[in-house]
């Protein structure tokens, strides 16, 4: 965004002289970044039993049992879906339980993260 449009916006405070003769714009407002934001996405295979995934939805990603079920369907029938969106560290530590508990059972279970 242009300076001139963050004044407006009241992120800058205009007119302080600088002894020159112009202007110096000191910032009132603190800079804020929003966070960049990642899906966590888990992906169909022929091995995992659907109870499973469903379990996973629920336990790991808050999902009641109606809602994990339907993701886990949508999952089995298009290949893959999303379990939900989660800043980076968040998405990390999402898809490293599903990836652990998965692997404690002995399934193929696969769940990644992508930028959105
Ligand atoms: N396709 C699996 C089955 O038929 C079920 C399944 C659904 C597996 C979703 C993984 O992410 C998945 N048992």
């Amino acid at each position: 965004m242009q300076d001139y449009a963050r004044r407006m916006q009241g992120d800058f405070e205009g007119g302080k002289e600088n002894g020159r003769g112009t202007a110096v714009i000191t910032r009132t407002k603190p800079k804020t970044k929003k966070p960049s934001l990642y899906r966590v996405l888990i992906l169909n295979d022929d091995y995992t039993p659907m109870e499973f995934v469903v379990h996973v939805l629920e336990r790991f990603f808050q999902k009641d049992h109606e809602a994990a079920t339907r993701i886990m369907l949508h999952v089995h029938n298009h290949g893959v879906g999303e379990c939900g969106v989660y800043t980076f560290e968040v998405a990390e530590t999402k898809v490293s339980q599903v990836m652990d508990f998965a692997r404690q059972h002995q399934h193929p279970l696969q769940c990644v993260m992508e930028k959105k």
